[in-house]
């Protein structure tokens, strides 16, 4: 066939072992945002037994702790996931900078995919909105971005062009 070719990702994860890791701080919202994940990996065909938690203290930590697990384990694909509360702390702009840069290049830097589901909200209410109501649950995003990334990696890995 003639013209360009398209490659993307599927939304099928069957087979695949996923890694979140979340923080603690604001752990509601965290948990939410946790259980909107898993919830988004097994509706796309990931078993619940290839999916693990691993918490760490709160965003600062994500790129680490997320590095260390993809590095010595093995698994397929990695999301982050944490809630900054800019009402909360004046560090703000300092933390979700550090986090922001070291999940993005965490995922340059290996081969495993790992997606950025960081909310960083002015207040409660917003944090209410972004991990479960109004504006929909940033985890299940960042779930889905990660079940697309392993598939278009798939692809490209067998050559697809
Ligand atoms: N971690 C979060 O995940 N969300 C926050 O809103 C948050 N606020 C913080 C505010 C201050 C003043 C400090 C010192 C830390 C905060 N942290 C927060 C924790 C941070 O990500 C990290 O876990 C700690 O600083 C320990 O390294």
């Amino acid at each position: 066939m003639s013209g360009n070719s398209e490659v993307s990702g599927s939304l099928v994860a069957t087979g695949k072992r996923v890694a979140i890791i979340a923080g603690r701080w604001n752990e509601f919202f965290c948990d939410a945002m946790v259980k909107g994940a898993v919830e988004e990996l097994v509706r796309h065909g990931v078993s619940r037994d290839d999916i693990s938690v691993f918490r760490c203290p709160g965003c600062f930590e994500l790129a680490s702790a997320a590095k260390r697990v993809i590095t010595r384990q093995s698994f397929d694909g990695a999301i982050c996931l944490g809630v900054l509360i800019r009402g909360a702390t004046p560090h703000f702009d300092y933390i979700s900078s550090v986090t922001a840069s070291g999940i993005s290049s965490l995922s340059l830097e290996h081969d495993v995919p790992v997606s950025f589901g960081v909310i960083t909200v002015d207040n409660l209410d917003q944090a209410i909105e972004r991990s479960g109501s109004k504006a929909g649950n940033k985890g299940v995003e960042a779930a889905l971005a990660t079940i697309e990334m392993m598939s278009l990696y798939d692809k490209i890995d067998a050559g697809e062009s």
